[in-house]
């Protein structure tokens, strides 16, 4: 049985590129929900709609797991989607624990970026109030990544401005790493280090998400070849031309993180 992944949009890709390296012989499922993305400025009630309507979809094709590989549809839903099946749903949350053990030592802090729903959300503050170090971690929203990554927008001319608009009341001297808590981010790590910087980490949860994903199936293992169906807001993605960016932004994520 194949593998579902879901995401608003191409950020879920970041994760599929970590499974699809650590688990090459799945055959997976990848839906975007190109129709509504981006979720991070939606009201929760209908986000919550979208993502259950996506999850009822992806279940319905057959998968003997689910990874909700957006930061944004973990915080607010993933506890009632578990309720709802009986296979496993993983999620993906920001990375905020690692980078602040390894920022324990040195005197900086830990930036973390995502969406605005999942800065806001209990989870995400009680996850920070659980680490007892609320003044060493400081968040902002970028919904404008969002955007470019949709567009398949990339380049330093419109990204760099952006970025360095956006982090205009950041201190980057006292930031010792930045957890990309959106899966649409790590597409901006290349862009995001010429601002911060050769000396300060970025971590994501990405390759944590596919590890625990090759756990979780450990004695159901199948022999695919690592296909891949796209799915966009439930059609079934056949045109060449699409299939192809897709494949595209993860040979990207390939030249960024030499594995
Ligand atoms: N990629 C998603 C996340 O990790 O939060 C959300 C992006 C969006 O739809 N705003």
């Amino acid at each position: 049985m194949k593998i579902g992944f879901f995401d608003s949009g191409v950020g879920g890709l970041t994760v599929l590129y970590q499974a699809l390296e650590l688990l090459p012989k799945e055959d997976y499922i990848f839906y975007a929900d190109t129709d509504h993305v981006p979720y991070g400025e939606k009201p929760k009630e209908e986000v919550k709609r979208f993502v259950t309507e996506a999850v009822d979809f992806i279940a319905a094709q057959g998968v003997k797991a689910i990874v909700i590989a957006c930061n944004t549809a973990t915080s607010i839903v993933i506890e009632d989607l578990r309720a709802r099946y009986d296979f496993p749903i993983l999620g993906i949350e920001p990375a905020v624990k690692p980078a602040v053990l390894e920022n324990k030592e040195r005197n900086k802090k830990v930036l973390v970026l995502a969406t605005r729903l999942t800065l806001q959300e209990e989870k995400y503050k009680k996850l920070v109030r659980s680490l007892d170090c609320e003044h060493k971690v400081e968040s902002l929203p970028l919904p404008g990544l969002v955007e470019l990554a949709e567009a398949f927008e990339f380049s330093d001319d419109a990204v760099l401005p952006y970025l360095r608009e956006q982090l205009k009341n950041v201190d980057i001297k006292e930031v010792g790493t930045v957890v990309l808590g959106c899966t649409h981010f790590p597409y901006f790590r290349t862009a995001l280090r010429k601002l911060f910087g050769n000396e300060v980490h970025f971590v994501d949860g990405s390759v944590g998400t596919a590890k625990q994903l090759r756990r979780l199936l450990n004695n159901r293992l199948e022999e695919g070849d690592g296909t891949v169906r796209f799915y966009e807001s439930g059609r079934l993605v056949r045109d060449e031309a699409k299939l192809s960016r897709y494949r595209h932004l993860m040979e990207r994520l390939r030249e960024d993180n030499p594995v």
